[in-house]
């Protein structure tokens, strides 16, 4: 677990600092990362958000979620207190091909990752999975329920996924602080598992599609 547990007491006990985990929010164009990070973080979001222009049609295609206004350019950026020992700093990984060269920076160090998967384009988040299960790190997979969406049974996404059995698949809103909080909550429980059941898990050395 990638962890800052320090003790600055001087060694007497009386201070501490809760551990700190660094979650990455993954997905394709549009899925929900920016939502879901502003509905969780306790600060400011870090956005990096720009207007869709006529010419970004050309590499950004709205298709499926034509509503979509704006893009992220770089990446999201939130906090949140899971509980008394245990803060959470949120990374949303840029989706579209051309921000792939940032993955491994910004994977280094993470306990692990919510893939955000949107029923009207399930396809998008095949690179983010396939990232996450060439690493062995840890990952869920929430399916993100927009309006309209097709409304699959989560054994159908599972299998459409061909994900392995073991990979939990969670239901979400964006939009909803409770169903988000629940999903890093299963990803943390995942990846306590994970990490006690040993190695393989190289999730701290980067590692290159
Ligand atoms: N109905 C619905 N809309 C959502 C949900 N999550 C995001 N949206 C909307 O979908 C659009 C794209 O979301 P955004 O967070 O920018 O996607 P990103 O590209 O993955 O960062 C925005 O207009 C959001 O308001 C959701 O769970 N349900
Ligand atoms: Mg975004």
């Amino acid at each position: 677990m990638a962890c800052d547990d320090y003790d600055d007491s001087g060694g007497n006990g009386d201070s501490w600092a809760p551990v700190a985990a660094k979650i990455l929010i993954a997905g394709g164009f549009g899925a929900g990362k920016t939502t879901l990070v502003g509905s969780l973080t306790e600060i400011r979001p870090l956005r990096t958000e720009e207007d869709l222009t006529g010419p970004g049609v050309l590499t950004d295609t709205v298709v499926g979620v034509e509503r979509k206004r704006t893009t992220t350019v770089a990446m999201d950026f939130g906090r949140i207190t899971i509980s008394e020992g245990l803060v959470v700093y949120l990374f949303g990984m840029p989706g579209q091909e051309r921000f792939w060269f940032m993955w491994d920076d910004l994977a280094y160090g993470m306990l692990g990752a919510v893939v955000l998967a949107d029923t009207r384009r399930l396809s998008d988040c095949f690179p983010a999975i396939d990232y996450f299960e060439h690493r062995q790190s840890p990952f869920v997979v929430a399916v993100n329920c927009f309006d309209g969406s097709p409304d699959h049974q989560i054994s159908e996404v599972r299998e459409a996924l061909d994900i392995d059995a073991h990979v939990p698949v969670v239901r979400c809103d964006a939009r909803r602080r409770a169903l988000c909080r629940d999903a890093l909550v299963t990803l943390v429980e995942h990846a306590a598992a994970q990490l006690a059941a040993g190695p393989p898990t190289p999730s701290t050395q980067p590692a290159s599609r």
